[in-house]
């Protein structure tokens, strides 16, 4: 049994996140979603998400890509969340490339490239006539 586990936000999902979380499934058996809670986005980004983690948690609980969630509520527990969810992989976008190395001790560490010309930040933008 091999356990992945990745991170994020997931705010307005969209097909790059679909397509993470997707090539995460496929580097193992079940995969374990970190899903940011509403504060820690704040904390991270100055703002908080348009959906709230109840609604983006729930999205990612019913892909069938995704084993199950639980909120990340701090990034500096990142290891003991890996640890306790006994993960043999962490996988990260490449906009996290080399920021999450230390973890190596602890399990594999995979960054894979991003979908490109898709965010929430720019599909808010659009949204919001910018
Ligand atoms: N992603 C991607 N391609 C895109 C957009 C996002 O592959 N076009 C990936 C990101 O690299 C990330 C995941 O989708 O691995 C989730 O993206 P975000 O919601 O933006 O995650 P972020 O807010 O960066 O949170 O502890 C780490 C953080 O919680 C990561």
């Amino acid at each position: 049994m091999r356990t992945v586990i990745t991170f994020g936000t997931f705010d307005v999902f969209h097909v790059g996140h679909i397509n993470l979380l997707q090539r995460a499934s496929a580097l193992g058996d079940t995969l374990i979603v970190g899903v940011s809670t509403d504060e820690l986005n704040y904390n991270k980004k100055q703002r908080y998400p348009i959906y709230n983690q109840e609604s983006r948690a729930k999205i990612i609980n019913s892909l069938r890509y995704v084993n199950f969630c639980f909120f990340e509520e701090s990034l500096e527990k990142k290891a003991d969340y890996l640890i306790y969810y006994g993960a043999d992989v962490l996988v990260m976008g490449d906009d996290w490339k080399g920021k999450f190395d230390q973890f190596s001790e602890i399990c594999e560490v995979i960054y894979l490239p991003r979908t490109p010309s898709i965010s929430t930040t720019e599909i808010i933008e659009v949204i919001g006539g910018n």
